[in-house]
């Protein structure tokens, strides 16, 4: 493994960091590879509770290696590695039984805003600007950008921003309700970690259910999702961790919760 992608595991967050300061965190298969096999790892391992995905103070990312892909065409080839690897890898933190929480400072641009995006949550510091620069390359976001951009944002200011490349601040993307709130410069990646550790604090299953059922509500109709909920719920009655909230309510103590 090179250290493209650097992480740490402190009371049940993991931090992981895109480490390619000189490139700004352009997006490489290799990078994306390696965040995957770490975020694999800490699905697996039920120290971990919540995972931050951090970058550099100067960006978050700036999207796609353009250098590398140029490189691809200069070569004459014909595969798309990174297109293999980047839609599966941003649908799998989906599909995350732990929250992923974004630490956003400096460039969130292209694939970068994709992945930032493909978080549960989004915390802004002041540095953050957001953009959409694929159309000014005859391209468009292709990692899932049209889709949760929308999602997030509404019709008409997703087309607008992915239309017009303009880069917008973080107050701008906080009023869209692309981040979940904006700190002060440098603080993006302390105030995940502090909400990671909230969410580490409660029944991971509740957690995993809870995101689960959200993600079911934006692509369904409400029936089908009531029916989802009404059957994560029950999913819940019989776990353990269910009892033991109930009893250290009762105990007046802090709850112990093992995942089961
Ligand atoms: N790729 C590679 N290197 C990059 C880069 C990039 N995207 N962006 C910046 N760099 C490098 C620069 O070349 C420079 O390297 P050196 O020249 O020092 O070796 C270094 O990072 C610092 O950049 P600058 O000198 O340009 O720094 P400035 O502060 O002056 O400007 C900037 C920062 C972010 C405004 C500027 O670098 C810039 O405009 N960068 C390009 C941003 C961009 O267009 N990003 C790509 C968007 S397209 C796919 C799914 C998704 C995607 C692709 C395929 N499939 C499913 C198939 C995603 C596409 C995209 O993300």
């Amino acid at each position: 493994m090179s250290d493209l992608v650097q992480s740490n595991l402190e009371e049940g967050v993991a931090v992981v960091t895109i480490n390619r300061p000189d490139a700004l965190n352009a997006l490489t298969p290799e990078m994306l590879g390696e965040l995957r096999r770490l975020l694999e790892g800490f699905e697996k391992d039920m120290e971990c509770r919540a995972v931050v995905l951090a970058g550099q103070p100067k960006a978050f990312s700036v999207g796609a290696d353009i250098k590398g892909r140029v490189v691809e065409y200069d070569a004459g080839g014909s595969g798309d590695a990174l297109g293999e690897i980047i839609r599966g890898l941003f649908s799998y933190m989906e599909t995350m039984s732990k929250p992923v929480i974004a630490a956003l400072a400096g460039y969130v641009l292209g694939g970068g805003f994709e992945l930032a995006l493909a978080c549960d949550l989004r915390i802004a510091d002041r540095t953050a600007k957001f953009g959409f620069p694929e159309a000014g390359v005859g391209s468009m976001p292709g990692a899932g950008g049209t889709q949760r951009l929308t999602r997030l944002a509404g019709l008409a200011a997703a087309m607008e921003l992915m239309f017009s490349g303009d880069r917008i601040s973080a107050d701008e993307a906080y009023r869209l309700g692309l981040v979940n709130r904006v700190v002060a410069d440098g603080d993006a990646a302390p105030a995940a970690i502090e909400l990671g550790r909230k969410i580490a604090a409660k029944a991971p299953l509740s957690i995993d259910r809870i995101k689960r059922s959200v993600y079911v509500a934006t692509s369904s109709d409400l029936t089908t999702g009531l029916e989802f909920e009404a059957l994560c719920h029950a999913f819940l009655r019989g776990t353990h961790d269910r009892e033991e909230g109930m009893r250290a309510f009762v105990e007046k103590r802090a709850p112990k919760f093992t995942g089961r």
